[in-house]
């Protein structure tokens, strides 16, 4: 401890702080933040904005202009997803609308389990100019501003209303964002007369400080329990989320897998925990998974879930496992462990599965497992093999599947698809062949049309050595299609596939499948009130040649794969625009997906629909069998 002190402004304080951050884990030293992505306003420009053009510090937290609030948090959330949470980056917005346009991306970051740091202007703290421009104005308190809107979306969240707040603040959000079971959003909100106050600051507040990014161990007690059920099963099945990936678990899991006879299905977040082609892969798991995963889940008598949050995709609503699966949940979080009343054990991926093998030593499912589990695997093989090769007639749109095959094959062991909404997410965790950990990055916790292409910036900056392939659907596109002119700026490469079938294909089909009519899931001229009047004049493909990207339309497979190789080869950015038929879609996961029918209809098929939906409501299990 020294009493020395350092004279700075509370923003040129923080970003000091934020340079000094560094994880640590397995003897590996990262720098967390990997940089300040921010859109300038009033309410950070002297603040923020001037610590980051002058403060030294900021040479190590390089600044990178966005063009959305939302976008620049998906690309933080996505940023620390590729870097497997040991890394984020952080997001400095005006007040106002500049800051709640973030509060899309901070829930998708907390739902996601993924660490990004907010750090919204607030309005004056001193007041004496209030209103100011932008000010909410609650009439029943001055206390509160829009920046309160993050408070449920945040995994900490407080606002700097002093200097002397600062120091404390800053440890609870590294706390919180280096932790794996607590971590999420963090929202440091910071009133614009505030970030410009010069304080005295310890100068030990400025030592670089390594946060220790913990692998606990189960109790062993919770060891000794799961392995007395798993020794019982004659037809396990592996759950493998997303903290499987995160823990960089890959080698452990496949171990437990090959060591007990163990298949493993994956969920979302989960996929390329144990890469297509190994013979206990099962591939994605749940409402959008394999057959064979899902054969295997409807027969499993114990599941083992390891790092998921049991999404009601994974679950297919709570439909898919039979009503007598026990379940043993390996999560760092016990919240998650408890799901579906498993047996707990609160631990770290890796160390967890480690433990779990050692207390099942001698044990193995019976060998009919695995020869079931290999004839399953061949069916679905071929099943996506016939969708990858499908084709359509020349000048006609292009079969999803056959695209997403294509991506496949080019993607080769480098690649990393991103995607996020509409129909291609279900479709890509159906067919998508992956690599290996890290080759595939679908975010389908919020599923947030928008993520794609400021994702696919995030996971670029975070893993330059691979290539990038976003998947983006016209809906998508339009929602936030900005961040094609960060890319170009910042000379970001990525290969924008960007799938167009003029409208909502996903919601489309499920627009009708629950009796809607497709009411409003296509892009046409108005007509009739049902967009009925024929189609838009619209070119996404000269829109995104207009914010600087190089374009190449495929017209045919063949073209699209030509297409693909010359982006890969490409310096920059391109954008391969596709028209694709949303009429074809992929093979029946064969499974189910909670979506309320109306109870009243005029129509056949509206009452069909509720009927269906009504037999599917029978197989949801309430699990309430208490664990052991
Ligand atoms: C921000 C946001 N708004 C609405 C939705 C609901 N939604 C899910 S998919 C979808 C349509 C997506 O259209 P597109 O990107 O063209 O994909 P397609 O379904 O055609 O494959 C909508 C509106 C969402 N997931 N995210
Ligand atoms: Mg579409």
């Amino acid at each position: 401890m020294t009493d020395t002190t350092t004279r700075l402004t509370v923003a040129q304080a923080l970003v000091r702080f934020l340079a000094a951050q560094w994880t640590e884990r397995d003897g590996v030293e990262h720098r967390f933040f990997g940089g300040c992505l921010g859109i300038f306003g009033h309410g950070n420009v002297a603040g923020l904005g001037q610590a980051l053009a002058t403060s030294p510090s900021a040479e190590d937290l390089p600044y990178r202009l966005a063009r959305n609030e939302q976008a620049m948090v998906h690309t933080a959330a996505a940023y620390a997803r590729a870097a497997n949470r040991l890394a984020t980056l952080a997001c400095t917005t005006s007040i106002g609308p500049g800051a709640t346009n973030m509060v899309t991306g901070a829930a998708g970051a907390t739902i996601n389990r993924l660490p990004v740091l907010l750090l919204p202007g607030d309005v004056f703290s001193t007041r004496v100019a209030n209103p100011v421009l932008q000010e909410l104005e609650d009439q029943r308190s001055y206390d509160v501003s829009v920046n309160d809107c993050f408070r449920p979306v945040s995994r900490y969240w407080d606002r700097i209303n002093r200097p002397e707040q600062l120091p404390p603040a800053l440890l609870a959000a590294m706390r919180v964002l280096t932790d794996p079971a607590e971590t999420g959003a963090v929202t440091l909100a910071l009133p614009q007369d505030v970030q410009a106050e010069a304080w005295d600051w310890p100068e030990e507040l400025f030592a670089r400080r390594v946060w220790h990014i913990p692998r606990p161990r189960p109790e062993r007690a919770a060891v000794a329990r799961a392995a007395d059920l798993l020794r019982s099963a004659r037809r396990p099945l592996v759950v493998a989320g997303g903290g499987v990936l995160y823990s960089e678990a890959t080698d452990a899991l496949r171990a437990f897998a090959e060591t007990h006879g163990v298949p493993v299905a994956e969920t979302q977040a989960g996929k390329g925990a144990l890469p297509h082609g190994h013979p206990l892969a099962v591939g994605a798991v749940g409402a959008t998974g394999t057959t064979a995963a899902n054969a295997l889940s409807r027969e499993a008598d114990v599941v083992i879930g390891v790092g998921t949050r049991y999404s009601d995709f994974t679950t297919a609503s709570g439909s898919l496992f039979a009503a007598d699966a026990r379940f043993v949940n390996l999560n760092v979080t016990g919240f998650d462990a408890a799901k579906l009343s498993g047996t707990q054990l609160v631990a770290d991926a890796r160390e967890g599965l480690a433990d779990l093998s050692q207390a099942c030593t001698g044990w193995a499912a019976p060998d009919a497992h695995r020869a079931r589990t290999a004839e399953l695997n061949r069916a679905w093989d071929a099943a996506v093999d016939a969708a990858y090769a499908l084709d359509a007639d020349d000048g006609a749109p292009l079969p999803q599947p056959a695209v997403i095959g294509a991506v496949n094959a080019a993607a080769g062991d480098d690649g990393v698809v991103v995607c996020a909404a509409g129909s291609m997410p279900g479709d890509l965790h159906k067919l998508w062949r992956p690599s290996g950990p890290g080759s595939y990055h679908v975010e389908y916790g919020y599923s947030c049309m928008g993520y794609e292409i400021a994702g696919g910036l995030g996971v670029k900056l975070a893993a330059p050595e691979r290539e990038v392939f976003v998947m983006v659907g016209d809906g998508s596109y339009l929602m936030m299609a900005q961040e094609l002119v960060t890319a170009v700026a910042e000379g970001i490469k990525l290969v924008v596939v960007l799938v167009d079938n003029a409208g909502f294909a996903s919601i489309g089909n499920l627009s009708e499948s629950v009796g809607a009519d497709r009411l409003g899931t296509s892009y046409a001229y108005r007509g009739t009130g049902r967009y009925d009047g024929g189609p838009l004049p619209v070119d996404l493909a000269a829109n995104a040649a207009s914010l600087g990207a190089s374009v190449l339309r495929a017209d045919s497979m063949d073209g699209l794969r030509k297409a693909l190789d010359a982006a890969r080869a490409a310096t920059g950015t391109t954008v391969i625009h596709v028209r694709t038929d949303p009429a074809v879609s992929a093979p029946s996961s064969q499974a189910w997906w909670d979506v309320p029918v109306a109870e009243l209809s005029t129509t056949d098929a509206g009452r069909a629909s509720r009927q269906a939906y009504e037999a599917g409501k029978k197989e949801q299990r309430p699990r309430l069998t208490p664990p052991g």
